[in-house]
């Protein structure tokens, strides 16, 4: 399904003609569809690229191609280009060191005007050094800059995780939880088993999260044990939109849940909206190649974990010791901290990251790319040992579609 516009992150791109604001998309997005090119260009008509850029997904690239300071500033403001302010969530001034003018400050004075969010992009880095001049005054101003060569791709991850950072919360942070697949005035079910693990008097934040979403939405729910899943469902009479579980209880909820009832996991809902739900399932689908002796890092965002002691330390490490058939090497990493030589890591496990935003979770699955290492969280891991994958993602197709692909591949 295609991104409507107004759900996009919209990133406006201003730059003299020839700074490399083509270089610069096509490097980020690792597409060739803008037109690199040498000559100046002649339009001064903005170009909308909507395109995928991770972690984000579908945002929309506004190209300013073909204005630049030859012209009348004045001229620049009643311009079409000027319109561009309007429609931008997110700025990105490329120029160099040697041409920052009048018109980048121009340009930064109207995205102050209207507190847009920007960054700076000194790209042609290895013709044009660093100019201190012009950065302290940057630096004094706190505005973000990075320092960028689009032809060899340098400084571009940098890039990415600025805009990252930078992103206006609305379009970094998940809309909704479940709401989204229930629709208003429909009902899900939500299977919370109560054994000894679950909290004295209380639900856990992730039940708490789901209950509290649907509500916002104008939907409802039905919270009930595992135990109660199947009496609960005789008395409705109309079946609900979606039953959600605990990864634990999976299997007995499977095989009551009539198989025309799509049926996924609170770990899946919170991959997806805490994380990036088709990088983690990639990241479970890799522990197949998991061979004794390899490195797996286990990576907690708190540094006590008040939930489910030993998941990380015990369960989880036993678990894929068994399955790969021999002693893998773990280490467990808490807090903020991420080691510098993810490189050597096979795979990351995370937790849920339940107490952390989605931003900061984003910005660790990019490390976690950049460096080549697939990532996942605890509650995929569980649900892959499971087997629970093709039910569990049937209401999200991309991922589902992925899977399926993957386990054709492999017969
Ligand atoms: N040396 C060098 N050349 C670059 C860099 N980025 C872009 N170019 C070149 O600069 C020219 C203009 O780039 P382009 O992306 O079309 O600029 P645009 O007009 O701002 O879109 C092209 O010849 C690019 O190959 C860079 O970082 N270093
Ligand atoms: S942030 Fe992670 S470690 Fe902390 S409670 Fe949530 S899942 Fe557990
Ligand atoms: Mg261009």
């Amino acid at each position: 399904m295609k991104a409507p516009k107004s759900f996009r992150l919209h990133i406006g791109l201003f730059g003299r003609r020839n700074s490399g604001k083509s270089s610069i998309l096509n490097a980020l997005t690792n597409q060739e569809v803008s037109i690199v090119s040498e000559i100046a260009g002649t339009t001064t008509d903005p170009v909308e690229k909507p395109m995928e850029l991770l972690p984000f997904g579908p945002v929309l690239f506004i190209d300013t191609a073909g204005i630049d300071d030859t012209g009348d500033l004045g001229k620049l403001r009643i311009s079409r280009t000027f319109a561009v302010f309007d429609r931008t969530d997110l700025g990105m001034i490329v120029t160099d060191y040697s041409t920052w003018g009048d018109y980048e400050q121009t340009i930064m004075q109207e995205f102050h005007k209207r507190e847009i969010p920007f960054i700076v992009v000194f790209n042609k880095s290895d013709l044009h050094s660093e100019d201190l001049n012009i950065t302290t005054q940057l630096d004094s101003l706190k505005i973000s800059y990075v320092s960028t060569d689009a032809f060899h791709r340098q400084g571009i991850d940098t890039l990415r995780h600025l805009l990252l950072e930078k992103a206006p919360a609305d379009f970094v942070n998940r809309q909704a939880i479940l709401a989204d697949l229930i629709g208003p005035g429909e009902m899900a079910i939500l299977v919370t088993p109560i054994d000894k693990e679950a909290p004295k008097g209380r639900l856990i934040l992730p039940q708490v999260q789901s209950i509290r979403d649907l509500l916002d939405h104008g939907a409802f729910c039905m919270v009930v044990r595992e135990h109660e899943l199947e009496l609960a469902l005789q008395r409705l009479s109309s079946p609900p939109k979606l039953i959600v579980t605990d990864s634990q209880a999976f299997e007995k909820v499977n095989a009551i849940a009539p198989p025309g009832i799509p049926l996924t996991s609170f770990s899946i809902l919170f991959a997806r909206f805490q994380a990036d739900l088709n990088e983690m399932v990639r990241g479970a689908m890799t522990i197949d190649q998991l061979n004794p002796g390899d490195k797996v890092l286990i990576a907690e965002a708190c540094t006590h974990h008040p939930i489910e002691e030993d998941i990380g330390t015990v369960k989880i490490p036993t678990w894929l010791n068994k399955y790969v058939g021999g002693a893998l090497t773990f280490v467990n990493m808490r807090g903020r901290d991420f080691p510098k030589n993810i490189a050597d890591y096979k795979l990351i496990i995370h937790c849920g990251a339940c107490m952390w935003n989605r931003r900061e979770m984003l910005g660790r699955i990019m490390q976690a790319r950049e460096a080549g290492v697939p990532i996942t969280n605890y509650g995929l891991t569980i649900a892959y040992s499971l087997g629970i994958f093709p039910r569990a993602l049937g209401p999200f197709p991309d991922a589902l579609q992925w899977v399926k692909g993957k386990e054709q591949n492999s017969l």
